[in-house]
């Protein structure tokens, strides 16, 4: 099994607090984002996505959605149990993880990518050229000022983000909040149950 990362960013994040979570260490290769690594022709052969990470299992599949990572790693390595131990924990981590993933991680990723030189032509990672929308950073902020109070409500009630035990969707929720910095937005501060929750996550994590 060989890892294509990039250890600076969120998506490659989620993934590094799983396995540090599970005690596992994988054969990785880094890819240099900032020097568009991921673009060229060596890792195009890898993984034509063109995203990290990328993870190639010993029968040469690739799996480029961390979320399929997980759901391949914990399946291997049930403990410590970070995706539910029930059917309908499970459900309900799974359904958090998508949630956070369109609603928050994509809402974040939209607010940086579609202003600045850094991302022009590359609103989007991928093969595909994407020119920017700068309508959508105001979208992106539309959609965190709504989602931030909403997950501080829920969190009121709820120790973890999907119930009693602490899970993959904590680690997505954790990663999302730190990547908010790379936009110049951070949590309200009214927003105590969601700060609460973050150094609880965070001691979790460390
Ligand atoms: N679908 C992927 C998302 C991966 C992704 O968006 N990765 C970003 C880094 S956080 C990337 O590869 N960016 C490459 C680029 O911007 O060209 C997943 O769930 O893991």
């Amino acid at each position: 099994m060989k890892l294509y990362t990039y250890d600076p960013a969120p998506n490659p994040r989620r993934l590094a607090l799983f396995l540090k979570l599970k005690g596992l260490a994988i054969d990785t290769r880094q890819v240099d984002l900032l020097a568009n690594e991921q673009l060229g022709d060596a890792y195009r052969q890898i993984n034509p996505a063109l995203s990290v990470p990328a993870l190639v299992l010993d029968d040469g599949t690739v799996l480029t959605e961390v979320i399929g990572m997980y759901t391949y790693l914990d399946e291997l390595h049930p403990q410590p149990p970070l995706m539910g131990s029930t059917a309908a924990e499970r459900a309900q981590v799974i359904s958090w993880c998508h949630r956070l993933f369109s609603g928050l991680m994509m809402a974040i990723a939209g607010a940086l990518r579609n202003r600045g030189k850094s991302f022009i032509n590359r609103a989007l990672p991928g093969p595909l050229d994407t020119p920017q929308i700068p309508e959508l950073v105001e979208r992106g902020l539309l959609q965190i000022g709504y989602i931030l109070p909403e997950l501080d409500a829920h969190l009121a009630q709820s120790k973890w983000v999907a119930g009693d035990n602490f899970s993959i969707a904590d680690i997505d929720l954790l990663v999302c909040i730190d990547f908010l910095a790379w936009i110049r937005q951070s949590v309200p501060d009214e927003c105590t149950h969601l700060k609460d929750w973050y150094q609880r996550a965070c001691s979790h994590v460390a």
